[in-house]
């Protein structure tokens, strides 16, 4: 029984010490004497601290540096138009004539009829990436492209219809007839026809164009698959995403999931469901408990163990 009170002498000085040196640590996070990057988060450790670089930085935490989302040309940041890089983040534009849908990467046409009838005097006709005016019988478009002026049935001259130029039509010094196309068009070999290009609208097509001989050609983003129309590109189901792009979309995703995550749990809110010390950091909520206490498997509650430690002990 000797043995055992020296044993018991032993493991009582033992958890104190131990349990002093859990009481000294400074933390360095609030105290403000870490030297963690402006961008990074700053995270007590029982005899340090740890420096971890925000969502949307890369580095080991001394030094953070943006993450170029934009980079990759192919992937280029998820956005179907173009990609523009923040520091800590990315924005998604679209070219003129579409608009950014709710997933702030995909880019939709905006249907210019629906206001003011796209500025239209007679017809309104929506395009991907565009619209355009057009006359009712008995009227032909005027330069300006919005209104429609009334066919007369003198001479071979622009105020007759039978121009037959599909844009703009000019009348020469000569006293015959040329023809234009708006910006964007080229006129066509018969000089009367305006071929479109990828420099209008987007050349009609939802995602990417690219001029060739025949017109443009429509593409889409890697996510997504070319429409039978041609011009409109639909989202890829999510089996043909995983086997063709397997990698990048992967990223992508965890990337949200953390996202989303960080998003949910915060400190702020709750106390981030923590029994008792709640703190912020890169991958969510850290939850701790004070001296004498343990963190459960739940990563939430605290559990005394001063008690427990002492019946242990006494019970030896
Ligand atoms: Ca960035
Ligand atoms: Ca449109």
């Amino acid at each position: 029984s000797a043995r055992f009170t020296l044993n018991h002498s032993l493991y009582v000085m033992l958890f104190f010490f131990l349990s002093m040196l859990y009481v000294t640590d400074a933390d360095e996070c609030t105290e403000g004497t870490d030297d963690c990057h402006i961008d990074a988060i700053c995270q007590n450790t029982p005899k340090s601290y740890k420096c971890i670089c925000k969502p949307g930085y890369k580095g080991e935490g001394k030094q953070c540096e943006d993450i170029d989302e934009c980079e990759n040309d192919f992937y280029n940041g998820g956005c179907v138009h173009e990609c523009i890089n923040i520091p800590g983040n990315y924005r998604c534009t679209c070219y003129d004539g579409f608009m950014l849908a709710h997933d702030g990467h995909n880019c939709l046409d905006v249907d210019e009829c629906l206001d003011n009838n796209g500025g239209c005097q007679q017809i309104c006709v929506n395009t991907m990436g565009s619209y355009e005016c057009q006359c009712k019988e008995g009227f032909f478009l005027s330069d300006n492209q919005h209104t429609c002026i009334h066919r007369s049935n003198e001479g071979m001259n622009c105020m007759n219809k039978d121009h037959g130029c599909a844009h703009i039509c000019r009348e020469t010094p000569k006293g015959g007839v040329a023809c234009e196309c708006r910006p964007g068009f080229e006129l066509a070999k018969n000089q009367k026809d305006c071929k479109l290009t990828c420099n209008y609208g987007n050349g009609g097509c939802q995602h990417t164009c690219d001029d060739t001989d025949t017109g443009p050609v429509c593409g889409c983003h890697q996510k997504y698959a070319l429409h039978s129309d041609g011009r409109t590109c639909i989202e890829k189901d999510e089996a043909a995403i995983e086997s063709s792009e397997f990698n990048a979309t992967s990223v992508a995703d965890v990337d949200k999931r953390v996202k989303r995550r960080l998003l949910m749990e915060t400190c702020a809110v709750n106390n981030g469901g923590c029994d008792r010390t709640c703190k912020d950091t890169a991958t969510g909520v850290r939850c701790s408990c004070p001296v004498g206490f343990t963190l459960q498997p739940d990563g939430k509650t605290c559990k005394g163990q001063l008690l427990f430690a002492l019946q242990c002990i006494i019970s030896l």
